[in-house]
């Protein structure tokens, strides 16, 4: 499964679309991800808190969809592009790589509700196909 350069063109077209909304896409995947998978909730036990909506799940929202960002930007060369952000969470977070594909259903759902029209069949398989891409080589450094 790679991307074709279709994928490419279709993922950066709708990132530059709604990259502007970029906080609130990560604040309502990370709600729908602790909601619907709470067993995710385990990494985040150092947090203030864990309700969604709160400072501590809306500000972690944004990181992760930095990392997306950034994602977006190295997307010719993913697995180089995330190797720092897969190392930290392979040896520092030490989260389960099979979280990475919860959270990027979420992100999917999310940006499905918030952006109905934009999110045509055709950005759907493309950025189903790339959030793949992204999981796939956040788990380059597990092995
Ligand atoms: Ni993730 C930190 C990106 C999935 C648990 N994560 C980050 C940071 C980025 C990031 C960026 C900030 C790093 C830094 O501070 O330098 N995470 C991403 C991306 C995905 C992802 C792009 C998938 C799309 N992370 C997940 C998942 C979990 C997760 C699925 C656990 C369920 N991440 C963490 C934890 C931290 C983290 C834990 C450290 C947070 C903290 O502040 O303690």
């Amino acid at each position: 499964m790679s991307l074709t350069e279709k994928d490419k063109a279709v993922v950066k077209a709708f990132w530059a679309k709604v990259s502007k909304s970029q906080d609130a896409i990560g604040a309502e995947a990370m709600g729908r991800m602790i909601t619907v998978y709470p067993q995710t909730k385990t990494y985040f036990s150092h947090w203030p808190d864990l309700a969604v909506g709160s400072t501590s799940v809306n500000n972690h929202g944004s990181k992760v969809i930095s990392g997306v960002a950034l994602a977006v930007k190295c997307i010719d060369d993913l697995a180089t592009g995330l190797l720092d952000l897969s190392e930290q969470h392979a040896y520092s977070m030490r989260v389960d790589p099979a979280n990475f594909k919860i959270l990027c259903h979420c992100i999917l759902v999310a940006v499905s509700i918030m952006f109905p029209k934009d999110f045509s069949p055709e950005v759907h398989v493309a950025f189903d196909k790339f959030l793949c891409a992204v999981s796939l080589s956040l788990s380059e450094r597990y092995r």
